[in-house]
């Protein structure tokens, strides 16, 4: 099946940040393509990576950076296929770098910002899948499935502490 959703990484130090993207997408059943590209380090590879995925049917593109993260911008100075960003942690500046690198974005070139580091990365992917899912009723119904598991955790959670808390807690 052909790539639907490109997730670039600045570095390969941001990996481990960024599997959890990879991991639900793969769960979804989303085809994508996971790899490393460089907005200041390979501004030509990144170019290329995009217009190569477009051509190729990619319709969501993801991008995780750390530091002065211009990696999401970059993308979205190349296609208007909507672009999210993921700011991550990679500094003394604890990503406050990242996230005002990647949000702050003029207007004309929007990057959809998600929460920094796994919490992002994790969102990206859904966000991902829910722009997919507006041309595709069965992944729509796959992410509807998928929220009423977390939905149900919630429920199982709040039984279990307020068993665990009993009378104290009335
Ligand atoms: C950013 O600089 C990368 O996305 C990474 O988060 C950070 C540090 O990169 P390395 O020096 O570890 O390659 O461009």
């Amino acid at each position: 099946m052909s790539v639907k959703v490109a997730i670039f990484i600045g570095s390969i130090s941001d990996e481990a940040l960024v599997t959890p993207c990879a991991e639900v997408l793969r769960t979804l059943g989303i085809p994508f393509r996971f790899t490393v590209s460089s907005a200041h380090r390979t501004p030509e590879r990144t170019q290329a990576l995009v217009d190569e995925l477009e051509a190729q049917g990619c319709r969501v593109f993801i991008c995780a950076a750390g530091m002065a993260a211009h990696l999401a911008g970059a993308v979205a100075a190349r296609t208007c296929k909507p672009v999210i960003g993921i700011p991550l942690a990679a500094s003394p500046l604890g990503g406050m770098d990242a996230l005002l690198a990647t949000v702050q974005m003029p207007p004309g070139f929007p990057v959809a910002t998600m929460a920094l580091d796994k919490a992002g990365a994790r969102n990206a992917a859904w966000m991902a899948a829910q722009i997919l899912a507006l041309n595709d009723p069965a992944l729509h119904d796959q992410i509807k499935n998928s929220r009423a598991g977390l939905q149900a955790d919630v429920k199982r959670a709040g039984v279990d502490l307020e068993n665990r808390w009993g009378a104290q807690n009335a």
